[in-house]
């Protein structure tokens, strides 16, 4: 297992809508893991794939985390109903320092293939049903500061801009 360095905004590789896995094997499991325990390591309650550079269609979630014991893996997964409305302040690993209020469906139900490639459902509500819906939209390449005002984006653009001038990323910012 591996901790694995998390890309933040405005890296292109969260921008790509990642792949399906066409096979859930021990290289897809070395992914989970490291998934994993880069989130307890951060710590975060969700990672996905594209975050670490990964294209792949993969997401953990771990409500418990950085204690954890409610570890749950996700690969392909499925929204299949959406339901209701909820108003959560979100966080996001590739935004440090950064939460803003986000509205989503207050329940849904996911389809997805667990670590052993068994096809799972679950029906979710308020802080993982906003995680599920968080973690697939980077599957997408889309991000919190696509979910927030105008005026807030451009607090977000400067605020990451000074974050990774001081972490010495030198990284570009978006358009708009
Ligand atoms: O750690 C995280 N916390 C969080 C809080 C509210 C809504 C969503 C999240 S997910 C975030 C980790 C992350 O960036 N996952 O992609
Ligand atoms: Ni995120």
């Amino acid at each position: 297992m591996a901790i694995r360095q998390v890309l933040t905004y405005p890296d292109k590789r969260l921008r790509v809508r990642a792949r399906p896995v066409e096979k859930v094997d021990d290289r897809i499991r070395r992914l989970i893991d490291d998934l994993a325990e880069t989130m307890y390591a951060e710590p975060g309650i969700g990672l996905a794939a594209p975050q670490v550079g990964e294209a792949l269609r993969v997401f953990v979630i771990d409500l418990a985390s950085p204690k954890g014991g409610e570890l749950r893996a996700f690969v392909n997964p499925r929204i299949v109903r959406a339901e209701g409305e909820i108003v959560w302040k979100e966080g996001c690993l590739s935004f440090p320092g950064i939460s803003e209020e986000v509205t989503r469906a207050d329940r849904v139900r996911v389809e997805a293939l667990d670590r052993d490639g068994k096809p799972f459902s679950l029906e979710a509500t308020e802080l993982l049903a906003v995680a599920i819906q968080h973690e697939s939209d980077h599957l997408d390449g889309k991000l919190l500061i696509d979910r927030v005002s105008f005026l807030k984006k451009r607090m977000i653009r400067r605020q990451m801009a000074k974050w990774n001038a001081e972490h010495g990323l030198d990284a570009e910012a978006e358009a708009g």
